[in-house]
């Protein structure tokens, strides 16, 4: 999950402005209208709010970040370009804390990561494209198909086994997974595998029996190690937008969410919510998705998201 040299992460910038281009230029396009030429007084500031809850971050933060700009710049002469400026570096301090690139734990044989999240959020595509990014960088990995709700699952899962040359613990379709994932935490610390991860089946809030089920994954697996799953991520689809802040609370209240990964940001003009669900969940961010192939995760930088949502170059 490094950047392996500079070409590679210039590679990665413009995936990510590329990635990040239609939420960009919706809130671009609205801050260069309404900016033209004019002093920056309380109505442009209420107006500045309604933009950015329009590019999904929120009522609170919106505020946040209009009230920081006012405290240094009401009524004064400010370009378009100052007002970008000032924002992306509020953004980028909101972010920063949040900001977690995953690192494997050397000490564990596995480092143990559990993926949940509603259905379609991306949690297999993930697990697919860090395995690429971990084994990459020489790490034994070991997938477990935890998903044994839907009958095509593991076959998605064994795509990215193959791809990345991941081994790939399944099991049939209907198959317990709490005993599946005891099976496959067996195996990989047998194995000394570097890291297990493992998918879930997709799940709402309104399927009881199936949130129940993934605390009793946690439970059974900590049997083997009780320290297990060491990162538990959420996945969250970035193009539902506010709906997401629902989506965090409800996971956060049934188990241990460590962390965040918000993925689809290519497809959405919502990638917004990110700094919304930064600023009100203090929860990491580990990895953001900008597209279905293997080289579309990355590691979450603070400063690169906030300078590609406002549109400014780097220096
Ligand atoms: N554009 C884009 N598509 C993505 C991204 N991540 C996942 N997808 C696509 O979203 C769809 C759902 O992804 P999955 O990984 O199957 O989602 P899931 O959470 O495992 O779904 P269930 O197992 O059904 O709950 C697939 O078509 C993926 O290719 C992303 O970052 N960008
Ligand atoms: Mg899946």
């Amino acid at each position: 999950m490094s950047y392996p040299d500079k070409d590679a992460k210039a590679g990665w910038v413009s995936r990510l402005k590329s990635g990040l281009s239609r939420t960009s230029q919706n809130l671009n396009y609205n801050l260069d209208g309404l900016l033209n030429k004019r002093r920056l007084d309380e109505k442009l500031l209420e107006e500045l709010e309604d933009i950015l809850i329009a590019a999904d971050l929120g009522l609170s933060t919106a505020t946040k970040l209009t009230t920081k700009l006012a405290r240094t710049h009401l009524n004064g002469a400010i370009s378009t370009g100052e007002v970008k400026e000032a924002l992306a570096d509020a953004i980028a301090e909101i972010l920063g804390p949040v900001a977690k690139p995953f690192v494997p734990n050397p000490t564990l044989k596995p480092h143990v990561v559990l993926f949940c999240g509603v259905n379609g959020s991306g949690k297999t595509t993930t697990i697919g494209k860090l395995a690429h990014a971990l084994t990459r960088d020489g790490k034994t990995v070991v997938l477990a198909a935890g998903d044994t709700f839907r009958a095509a699952a593991a076959e998605q899962l064994q795509i990215w086994g193959e791809r990345t040359g991941s081994q790939v613990f399944a099991k049939d379709p209907g198959t317990d997974p709490a005993s599946l994932v005891f099976d496959a935490l067996t195996l990989a610390q047998k194995q000394s595998a570097d890291v297990l991860l493992i998918d879930t089946a997709g799940r709402l809030q309104n399927r009881g029996e199936l949130m129940a089920e993934l605390q009793k994954t946690i439970r059974v697996m900590q049997k083997i190690d009780e320290t297990a799953p060491h990162t538990c991520l959420q996945v969250l689809d970035a193009t539902v937008g506010q709906n997401a802040h629902s989506q965090v609370e409800i996971f956060s209240n049934l188990i241990n969410v460590d962390g965040l990964v918000l993925t689809k940001l290519d497809g959405s003009a919502k990638g917004g919510v990110l700094v919304a669900l930064a600023d009100k969940f203090s929860l990491p961010v580990y990895a953001i998705g900008v597209g279905e192939q293997s080289e579309d995760l990355q590691s979450f930088d603070a400063r690169e998201f906030a300078n590609s949502l406002l549109g400014i170059e780097a220096n």
